[in-house]
């Protein structure tokens, strides 16, 4: 099928639902059709993989440097590529985003593998974070910074998880690199995530004071989200 026959005529999604109960988290379970999950996959699969980390990915819009935790107009790619506008698009439209992201990375999980628990780089992005899931369905946990809490969802094919608030700042989010989610075998997942770049001087600014609080948090406590995420993602 056509990328054009796709993505159009979508009505407003009334299955959104706070799922776990995290303030700032949305779940929507029915984002994408079973045609748009296959023209995604087919299209991701036509894209070079990047294999810097223990999962595969691919960048767009924007680099991302995971070690430095930092974006800035040096790693600009270009724009989204054309199969990812409408998803982008979609976001805006259903009023999940304000702005059409600028930013996307695929991210690849095979059996085994998963993303260690991180708050997306608050400095680098905007305020809003839309994860959609292709492929098999995983667990997705929620840590609570302070408190440790954790809670878990399941990301369905298709869905898109928005995240902002408590959900984007209170909370980590982590998939555990094991083979199965609640006694099932995982297959393979592809995710896009959509983000904002911030490029302003002032988020300069903000990646120099932030770095510097996360490198001093880091060697106080190892166990820390800033420690874990340089590390390990
Ligand atoms: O795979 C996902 O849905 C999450 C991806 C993610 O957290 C990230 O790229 O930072």
């Amino acid at each position: 099928m056509r990328q054009l026959d796709l993505f159009v005529g979508a009505s407003p999604v009334d299955l959104r639902d706070t799922a776990i109960g995290l303030g700032g988290l949305v779940y929507v379970a029915e984002f994408l059709s079973p045609q748009e999950q296959e023209f995604l996959l087919n299209a991701v699969d036509l894209q070079p993989w990047r294999s810097d980390l223990k999962r595969r990915v691919q960048h767009y819009g924007y680099r991302y440097d995971y070690k430095a935790r930092q974006v800035d107009q040096s790693m600009y790619l270009g724009s989204l590529p054309a199969f990812a506008v409408p998803v982008a698009e979609r976001l805006v439209q259903f009023s999940f985003m304000t702005q059409v992201a600028d930013q996307l990375i695929v991210n690849e999980y095979m059996p085994g593998q998963g993303i260690t628990a991180h708050v997306d780089c608050e400095p680098c992005f905007g305020e809003t974070i839309a994860m959609v899931s292709l492929g098999w369905p995983y667990e997705m946990e929620f840590i609570h910074v302070e408190t440790s809490e954790t809670r878990a969802i399941l990301l369905a094919a298709g869905s898109a998880l928005v995240v902002s608030g408590d959900a984007r700042h209170k909370w980590q989010h982590q998939i555990k690199a094991r083979k199965s989610d609640r006694g099932t075998q995982r297959q393979r997942r592809i995710s896009l995530t959509f983000r904002n770049v911030i490029l302003a001087r002032k988020a300069d600014e903000n990646v120099l004071i932030n770095e510097h609080d996360q490198a001093w948090e880091a060697a106080q406590n190892p166990a820390s989200p800033w420690a874990r995420e340089v590390v390990e993602q």
